[in-house]
């Protein structure tokens, strides 16, 4: 008799049949040709990777000021769109589906990025005590200005633009990026937010830029193919809240309310200890909220099992060992081991340490 693992078994996220409970997490890989257009060989890293129930994309700008980071691909150009094109026809072809991640840096960008080498934007002129990654190298990032409360509007609409530009690129959904001290973190925590408008302030105010964008997207798109990734507790880009508890108890709400497809959850310091001096309970945040529930981060096959049978999740998303193993879904399945990631590949350059890692067909 075979046991039937939860992991393993089909899930249908709104209107989209995933195969798996198992979810690529976005990973950034700084791979995007010139003008940041995805490439073909990024094409073969994703379709290598298309067991997996549901790929969601490295972050990819909505705009060019948006980019923070060197090759980080956009979805904001017709090359780009094309390029995008060619990656989910790839994914697609080999069974699977993918939605892409929609990102603005805010302020943690270099001028060497920006139109013009102006300063990036953020909600207040706070710069960032964090690196960003220019020709190869880390490099602190710049000063940002405020933006202009007159200038919001459009930063919203970026994001809706590339949210239809994600369907135009045969996308099956888009994910918000509200994690890890970009832009909406930013707006979102007091540690960055220092507006005296209706953007800054109580937490009311400081949810308003998340959710103007997540109205325009899920206008644009539905809000059935709009999922958002948040990360309450990650100290990731310098970022930093007094309540971080009552701040996402209402961005979780709101997200319900609006019906929105998942909620991406990182629980933990991203890429880090998923327990931190301060106590959070992300299964309050989930029962919170009537759409899907992704959790993400340290998870093994083990603790992906006991949280699907314990009702926690309905989704695990893994990051670091999808990029080692192209397979990841298959060697869980059969408890075969894993490949050790090379870290000195992780950040730019070609196919080695991207698409050469063995499936389990070739060891
Ligand atoms: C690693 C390097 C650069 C960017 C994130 C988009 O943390 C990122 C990122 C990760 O969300």
């Amino acid at each position: 008799m075979t046991r039937t693992f939860a992991l393993f078994s089909p899930y249908r996220l709104a209107a989209i049949d995933l195969a798996n409970r198992i979810v690529m997490a976005p990973l950034t890989r700084d791979r995007a040709g010139p003008g940041n257009v995805p490439t073909p060989l990024m094409a073969d890293y994703y379709a290598q990777r298309a067991g997996a129930g549901l790929i969601i994309s490295e972050a990819s700008q909505v705009c060019p000021e948006g980019q923070g980071y060197e090759a980080t691909p956009g979805i904001h150009s017709p090359e780009q769109v094309a390029g995008w094109r060619r990656v989910t026809d790839a994914v697609h072809a080999a069974g699977g589906r993918i939605f892409i991640q929609l990102w603005h840096v805010g302020r943690i960008s270099n001028i060497a990025f920006q139109p013009g080498g102006a300063a990036p934007v953020a909600p207040s002129a706070v710069r960032a005590n964090a690196k960003t990654f220019v020709k190869g190298e880390f490099v602190p990032t710049s000063e940002p200005r405020a933006l202009e409360t007159a200038e919001i509007p459009g930063v919203v609409a970026a994001y809706a633009t590339a949210a239809r530009n994600a369907m135009d690129a045969g996308f099956d959904g888009v994910e918000i990026h509200a994690a890890n001290g970009y832009l909406i973190d930013q707006f979102l925590r007091d540690g960055t937010n220092r507006r005296t408008d209706a953007y800054g302030g109580p937490i009311a105010n400081r949810t308003r830029f998340l959710f103007e964008v997540v109205d325009a997207v899920t206008a644009a798109i539905g809000p059935e193919r709009t999922g958002v990734r948040i990360a309450p507790i990650s100290p990731a880009n310098d970022i930093a809240d007094s309540d971080p508890t009552a701040l996402f108890s209402a961005v979780v709400d709101g997200l319900d309310a609006r019906g929105v497809l998942f909620i991406h959850v990182i629980e933990g310091a991203t890429g880090g200890a998923r327990t931190l001096d301060q106590p959070f309970d992300f299964k309050a945040l989930r029962k919170r909220f009537r759409g899907a529930y992704i959790a993400n981060n340290g998870y093994d096959k083990a603790m992906a099992e006991a949280a699907l049978a314990a009702d926690d999740a309905d989704l695990i998303a893994f990051g670091r060992p999808f990029i080692a193993n192209p397979d990841l879904v298959e060697r869980l399945r059969r408890d075969a081991p894993l490949n050790d990631l090379k870290r000195e590949s992780l950040y730019g350059g070609g196919a080695e340490g991207y698409t050469d890692y063995p499936a389990l067909a070739d060891q």
